[in-house]
Order: structure tokens, then sequence, then C-alpha cells
């Protein structure tokens, strides 16, 4: 049988890690014949650190035949220590009437703290997944504070905005959510991404030519994706948490697993592909083999997509730009 891999969770006795650790525990990121360790980090806090005790509990009380070992750490230089996998979930999200310095200044301290953690301890192909917002700086921070470890190493979450736009087009369409292919988010995860299906198919077919409805794409579909976020915590009273744990097992097991030819959107450090500047964390299409994306180059971008892509790539910057001093 396989040697366990090291998975690290931060944020773990949070909501979105109720719903992540239980299915890392099952196999259902890794295969169902990868056996794995958690490293669990939370804030030292005694709140925090009781829950997390809780959380642990319960997942003794799973018996997963794949769990090897469970560690709650409150030092993320312990929590790190060799990890293979890392899931950045805990941070700061912004609060009613933050100042934006405020949200980066918290935010640098942590991923700053986080990244020289990685850097420092973590296996040198550690796989570093950002799920705390906001989610491309906090990699971006995470990343040039890991100056040891490969950059591509480092990525965000955008995989709730492509579940998110793949289920809006199967409902439009009439189709099954899993016959869509070749469906894109560009940039920032926030409400400037911008899902993009302008290539996706449906069983060989447009999916652009079967709605055919140019309105409906900037009137409805992308305000319903990006402000699905919103419409959840106004209908729950609070963020999603099981659909956002569900993105992360998707990244992680696709980028660990590869994807078969199938595109999938990753935040990733860019390398000038689509004129998107060097090191700025931005959604991009992807597909993975071999434990390694590569991004789907060669798309023609038109002059409604450029406007989109430069907006978000404009917010984007202006948070990398904020947080520079920190670095
Ligand atoms: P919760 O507030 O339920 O849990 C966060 C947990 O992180 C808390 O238990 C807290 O003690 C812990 N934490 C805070 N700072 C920490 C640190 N420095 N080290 C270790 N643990 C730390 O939030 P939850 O709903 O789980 O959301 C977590 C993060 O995901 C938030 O930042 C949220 O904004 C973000 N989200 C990102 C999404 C994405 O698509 N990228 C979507 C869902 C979600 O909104």
């Amino acid at each position: 049988s396989k040697k366990p891999v090291r998975v690290a969770v931060t944020g773990a006795a949070g909501q979105i890690g109720y719903a992540l650790l239980f299915r890392i525990a099952s196999g259902e990121m890794l295969g169902k014949d990868q056996p794995v360790i958690l490293q669990l980090l939370e804030i030292p806090d005694e709140k925090a650190q009781n829950a997390l005790k809780g959380v642990i509990m319960e997942l003794e009380d799973c018996a997963f035949p794949l769990l090897a070992g469970i560690e709650a750490h409150s030092d993320p230089m312990q929590a790190f220590k060799d990890t293979d996998y890392a899931l950045l979930v805990g941070s700061r999200p912004r609060g009613p009437g933050m100042e934006r310095a405020e949200l980066l200044a918290i935010n640098g301290a942590i991923f700053t703290t986080q990244g020289k953690a990685l850097n420092a301890v973590a296996s040198r192909n550690v796989k570093v997944l950002v799920v705390g917002n906001p989610a491309n700086t906090n990699a971006y921070i995470a990343m040039k504070a890991a100056p040891d470890l490969p950059a591509k190493n480092f990525t965000a979450m955008l995989r709730l905005d492509h579940n998110r736009a793949a289920s809006q087009l199967a409902a439009k369409t009439g189709k099954a959510v899993a016959d869509i292919e070749k469906l894109a988010v560009w940039g920032n995860h926030s409400p400037t991404m911008y899902a993009d299906y302008r290539f996706a198919t449906i069983a060989g077919q447009s999916v652009k030519d079967m709605i055919n409805d140019e309105t409906w794409n900037r009137e409805t579909f992308l305000p319903t994706v990006g402000k699905r976020g919103a419409a959840i915590i106004a209908a729950r009273g609070l963020s999603s948490a099981a659909s956002a744990a569900n993105a992360a097992i998707d990244h992680m097991r696709d980028w660990a697993l590869g994807t078969n030819g199938k595109w999938v959107t990753m935040g990733i450090p860019s390398n000038g592909e689509y004129g998107i500047p060097k090191e700025v964390m931005f959604g991009f299409p992807v597909t993975c083999a071999n434990g390694e994306y590569k991004i789907v180059e060669g798309l023609e971008i038109d002059a409604f997509s450029q406007e989109c892509i430069n907006k978000t790539l404009a917010e984007l910057q202006g948070e990398q730009d904020g947080v520079k001093h920190l670095l």
C-alpha cells in the first residue's frame, strides 16, 4: 500500500474546515488508495483550540481507513513540517467597515508568517492552495515569503467560481453539468472575475451557440456568478462553506491526479501569458497531468473579454501593490 502523505489545513476549526477535513480523510481528494496524515493549524486562542479538539474527536470517530494520523497545532512551523499539501483556509476576510489597509495588513502578517514557515519546513514539492480571502493576494504574499520554493507551487482558489459558472450554464441549457467542457474563469476570486463560456462545449456543441444571447451573458450570467457568494450569505446568514470545501477538493485532486485533458480554473502566478504581468496570481484555464498544471494557451481574446480581463487585473494589481511594503 502507498506511503501516507502529509496534508496541512489551516483554519481547521472553521466552517470550511468542517466541510473539508472529513472528505480529505475519506480519500476524496487524493484517491481511495492514498493514506493521509492531517496536520491541522488553528490560532492559539483557547476557544479555537478546543473547537479543533472537538473536530479531531469526530475525525477519530469516523474510523477512516485512510487516516494515518492527526496532529493539532498552533504554530505554522510545526503544522507545515514536511507537508506535501497545504490548504490555507484560515484568514481574516473583510468585515463590515474594515478599512482596506487594515485588511491587507492583517492578512499580510498571516500569510508572510505562513509563507516563511512553508519555505523553512515544508516538502520542497509542497502544493499550496490558498482559500482564505482575499485568496489571490494572500497566495501572492505567501509565494513572495517563500523564495526557496518554486513559485508555481502556490495557487489560489478560483474553482468555486468555475463550478458556479458550470452550474449556471447547465441550468440555462438544460444539459448535465458533467458534460460541460472548456469553461474558463479569468482573474481575481472576487465579483470582478470573468467567467468565459465562449469556448465551452457540451457533447461537442458550442454552449455560446446553444444559448445565443449576449445580453443574458452580460446582464444575468456574469453578475449571478460574480455575486453568488453574497447571495449565499444573504440566504444562509453564513458564507459558503460546503461548496467552498468541495471546490478545494476539486482543485487539489485535479492538480495531484490530473484532469485527462479537461480544462479547469486555477489561480496561479502568471508567466506573462495573455499579457498578464509576471507573478500576478491570476485565474487561468489550465489542464493538469503528472502533478503539474499547464495554462491553456492560444485562446482568442475579443474586445469584451479584454475589457473584463483588464478590470479584474487592475483590481488584483491594486491589491498586490497594497501589500508590496509588507514583503
Ligand atoms: P471561519 O471563520 O468559519 O473559519 C476560519 C478559521 O480560521 C477560524 O477557526 C479561525 O480561528 C481560523 N484562523 C484565522 N486565522 C488563522 C491563522 N492565522 N492560522 C490558522 N487559523 C486561522 O471561516 P470559513 O467560513 O471557514 O472561511 C474561511 C476563509 O475562506 C475566509 O477567509 C473566507 O472569506 C474564505 N472563502 C473563500 C472562498 C474562495 O472561493 N476562495 C469561498 C468561501 C469563503 O468565503
